[in-house]
């Protein structure tokens, strides 16, 4: 019964996922990444994400903004490109972005949405339309869930496989109940949100769970407490999605990115010390958390 079983993630079961380079590879072969994130006031979520998709080797990075941000973005981040969008008069994504950023999602291998978004109304109204539609894999986080949290249930009619990320507080949205309730009985809570949205479910927080429909929950042991500070979940989300562009299976993408984020996490807390620790410190110590775990 996969429902009774658990897996502990460590540095075998995440090494299988990755396979060597072929010499001739090229930077299409890894994946191009779109990350739909951002808004006035929280252009750093999405440069998070960008960096730590570009850090955990995509091919290509494009972030997909509120036109307002992206001369600040152009200045801001150099490996990452940016697709300004239509915006809000709030300076977040209105929903005339729907067609360019599915027209450029269908040129993408994942997408991940949310980070920084905000939770205006006609963003979230971009949101939903967007994960219905989206042509490829779509990671899910923040105010995308957000978005999503009215009638979750939508993400069954999902064309593409969905993973979700959200912390304690989101997940409560999600399934109506209290964060307290959601803390209380993590693994209920990641299973009953897996089988109710029927996708990939990263519940955060100490001992990160994630399930998918017909596999074992897995547990990360890695990560510490430093990591609770702005904008290290808008790092992960950035991750996973450019592990799926890689070609990893969503379940694949979600357990790998959260055991390396969280590994990236204790290389800069041990460095840094946890007090110190900003989101910035784990996209440092990516590469690092990579040599030790492959
Ligand atoms: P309480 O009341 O504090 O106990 P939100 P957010 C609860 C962007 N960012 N256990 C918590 O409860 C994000 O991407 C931008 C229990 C509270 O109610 C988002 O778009 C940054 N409860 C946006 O900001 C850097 C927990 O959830 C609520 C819990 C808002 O994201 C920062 C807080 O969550 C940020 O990433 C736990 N472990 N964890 C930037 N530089 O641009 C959380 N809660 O309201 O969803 O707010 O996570 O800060
Ligand atoms: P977010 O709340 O979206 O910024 O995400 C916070 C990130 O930090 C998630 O990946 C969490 O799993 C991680 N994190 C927060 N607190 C802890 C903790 N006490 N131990 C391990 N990881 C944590
Ligand atoms: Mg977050």
């Amino acid at each position: 019964d996969v429902k009774a079983e658990g897996l502990l993630l460590d540095r075998q079961v995440i090494s299988c996922y990755f396979k060597p380079y072929a010499p001739d590879a090229h930077k299409g072969d890894f994946g191009r990444v779109f990350i739909i994130a951002g808004s006035k006031g929280m252009t750093g979520a999405a440069v998070l994400a960008g960096l730590g998709a570009a850090r955990c080797g995509a091919g290509l990075v494009t972030l997909g903004v509120p036109e307002g941000l992206n001369d600040i973005l152009e200045v801001k981040v150099t490996e990452v490109m940016t697709l300004p969008l239509p915006q809000t008069p709030a300076g977040s994504l209105s929903i005339k972005a729907l067609e360019p950023a599915l027209e450029f999602a269908r040129k993408c291998d994942a997408v991940a949405m949310g980070p920084g978004l905000s939770r205006h109304e006609e963003t979230a109204e971009f949101v939903k339309k967007f994960v219905t539609e989206s042509p490829v894999p779509v990671v899910i986080d923040a105010d995308g869930l957000n978005a999503l949290s009215e009638y979750p249930g939508m993400l069954k009619k999902a064309k593409a496989p969905v993973v979700i990320t959200p912390h304690p507080g989101e997940m409560a949205r999600l399934l109506s109940i209290t964060a307290g309730e959601v803390q209380e009985n993590r693994w209920d809570a990641v299973r009953e949100a897996c089988d109710r949205f029927g996708c990939t479910v990263v519940l955060k927080g100490a001992r990160t769970l994630v399930a998918s429909p017909d596999h074992p929950v897995s547990i990360n042991p890695t990560g510490n407490p430093g990591m609770a500070t702005g904008g290290s979940g808008d790092v992960l989300t950035g991750m996973i999605a450019a592990l799926a562009a890689r070609g990893l299976k969503c379940h694949e993408a979600a357990a790998a990115g959260v055991y390396l984020h969280g590994l990236a996490g204790d290389l800069a807390a041990r460095e840094k010390g946890e007090i110190p620790l900003i989101a910035g410190d784990i996209i440092d110590h990516i590469h690092e958390a990579f040599k030790y775990a492959l």
